[in-house]
């Protein structure tokens, strides 16, 4: 079984033996998808006062073949925080509507990115990308619906106690301080908006972490806040599941940046080579592929450190951190 591939230290973890192969860890997230995706399906039945064409574009950007990385960790979280006595399939269940949520944030989200006022992409997920299928008007409403959408799932599905908490969750990731934010800044950079650019290497790397942490870690954070919130986490199990959400998001954007200067765009589904082109500031950019990389590591073997206390049904979170540090697509 080959263990994780980020820390050589002689493992005394509580998450007592994982594998974070490609192979199992495809395995595992290709239960997440066929757990996550009809349910993602049915999300979608909407009634006809959502015109067809809207709808279609909403299922088209939200069902293409992603990973599932946000889904498989709200699932994973709600696994990892399980009661004594309180069985898997339960636990998915609970955390179902987190999850459908997030990746209808995260898709809403790749749209307007592609979209040609942000990123102007024409590829996606081995797709065309949703402006490209349809066109610009249908991928910005479409956006909008599936943000809506987000929140209307979790709201109705997450039991009453806990929807209010859930819906706050969800709004503060995906909002001015947190996604819209990180994206704004990661935007002001190469379009002049800044008053003063960072120059120094530590300051180019803070103002990075600070990007990151919005634009993509938040995200993350909150699918796995939200699936031990579906689970009933206490404060200890939360406090764990922040931990390894703040190391994953970082280490998940630099290992992203560097597969976009040495990946394949066949491996990717996406445009690669985008950052170089735009002399954006990366942490591969400005530290150079191999500090980038033994960064990414650190991060995923902090990560997996945060989960240990969390015991064996944390296993799949652990490989997962080890795996996005090590994957090519
Ligand atoms: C437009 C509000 C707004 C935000 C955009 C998500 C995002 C912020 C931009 C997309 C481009 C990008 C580099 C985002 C960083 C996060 C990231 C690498 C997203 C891709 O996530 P994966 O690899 O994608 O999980 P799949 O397709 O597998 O779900």
């Amino acid at each position: 079984m080959a263990s994780c591939p980020v820390t050589s230290r002689e493992s005394t973890s509580a998450v007592p033996s994982y594998d974070a192969s490609d192979e199992q860890v495809g395995r595992s997230l290709d239960r997440v998808r066929q757990f996550i995706d009809p349910r993602l399906e049915a999300a979608f039945r909407l009634s006809d006062d959502a015109p067809a064409r809207l709808a279609d574009a909403m299922r088209y950007a939200t069902l293409a073949p992603g990973k599932r990385l946000r889904p498989a960790l709200a699932l994973w979280a709600a696994q990892a925080c399980g009661q004594p006595g309180s069985d898997a399939t339960s636990l998915w269940n609970a955390a179902a509507p987190a999850a459908i949520a997030v990746e209808m944030i995260h898709a809403y989200s790749l749209v307007h990115d592609d979209l040609p006022a942000m990123d102007d992409d024409d590829l996606r997920r081995g797709r065309p990308t949703c402006h490209r299928a349809y066109d610009e008007a249908t991928a910005i409403l479409c956006g909008d619906a599936l943000q809506s959408l987000a929140f209307e799932v979790l709201a109705a599905g997450m039991p009453a106690s806990a929807a209010g908490r859930a819906c706050l969750t969800l709004a503060r990731a995906a909002g001015a301080e947190a996604l819209v934010g990180g994206q704004v800044d990661d935007l002001a950079a190469e379009r002049g908006w800044m008053l003063a650019r960072p120059t120094a290497a530590a300051e180019q790397i803070a103002w990075m972490d600070r990007i990151n942490r919005r634009k993509t870690g938040a995200l993350f954070l909150a699918a796995l806040e939200l699936g031990g919130l579906a689970a009933g986490a206490d404060a200890a199990q939360q406090a764990a599941l922040a931990g390894f959400g703040r190391a994953f998001g970082i280490a998940f954007q630099i290992a992203d940046d560097v597969l976009d200067a040495e990946g394949t765009e066949s491996a990717m589904g996406k445009r690669v080579g985008k950052d170089a082109d735009r002399g954006k500031i990366t942490y591969p950019t400005v530290a150079g592929i191999a500090a980038a990389r033994e960064r990414a590591r650190s991060l995923a073997a902090e990560a997996v450190a945060a989960v240990e206390p969390l015991g064996k049904p944390a296993a799949e979170l652990a490989a997962l951190a080890c795996w996005i540090v090590s994957r090519d697509h």
